[in-house]
C-alpha cells in the first residue's frame, strides 16, 4: 500500500522521467507492455493455450479491454476487470475504476480459440490506444 502512494504521488512527473524504472515491472514480466499511450508491440502473436501477459511499466492508468465486434466465433470476451461484454467494460472503468492497471500491475488472459482479436485500452482509445492480438 506505501508503494501504491508513493506511485500516485510521483505519477505527475513526466513520463520520460518515470519510464522503465518506478514501475517494478521488466520486460521480461510481460509479452505486451504499455506506453503512456501505446500498447508495445501493438500487434502480438500468440499459440491456442498461451497465457498472454499485459504489463503496465509506465506511469498512467491503463485498460486492456477486447472489442466485441469482431470477436473469433466461440471465444469469450476478456478485460481487466474481469467485464464479460465491452459495454460494461466501458461503463465499469469510468464508473469505478474498475479494469484499471495502474503502474506496475500486469493483467493476463489465456486463449483457447484461434483467431483475431482487436482490443483497447479504454481512457485512452480515443488517443489511439488500440491493438491486436493473433491467436493461431
Ligand atoms: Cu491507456
Amino acid at each position: 500500500m506505501k508503494r501504491r502512494t508513493l506511485l500516485a504521488t510521483v505519477g505527475t512527473l513526466s513520463t520520460a522521467t518515470l519510464a522503465g524504472c518506478s514501475s517494478g515491472l521488466s520486460e521480461d514480466d510481460y509479452d505486451i507492455g504499455m506506453t503512456a499511450n501505446q500498447f508495445r508491440p501493438d500487434s502480438y502473436t500468440a499459440s491456442v493455450g498461451e497465457t498472454v501477459v499485459w504489463g503496465n511499466p509506465s506511469s498512467r492508468g491503463h485498460s486492456v479491454s477486447a472489442y466485441e465486434e469482431p470477436l473469433p466465433d466461440g471465444a469469450a470476451y476478456f478485460a481487466s476487470g474481469g467485464a464479460d461484454s465491452e459495454a460494461t467494460a466501458r461503463e465499469a472503468f469510468w464508473d469505478d475504476s474498475r479494469g484499471r492497471l495502474a503502474s506496475g500491475d500486469r493483467y493476463e488472459h489465456t486463449f483457447e480459440v484461434a483467431g483475431e482479436y482487436p482490443y483497447f485500452c479504454v481512457p485512452h482509445e480515443d488517443g489511439g490506444m488500440v491493438a491486436t492480438l493473433v491467436v493461431e
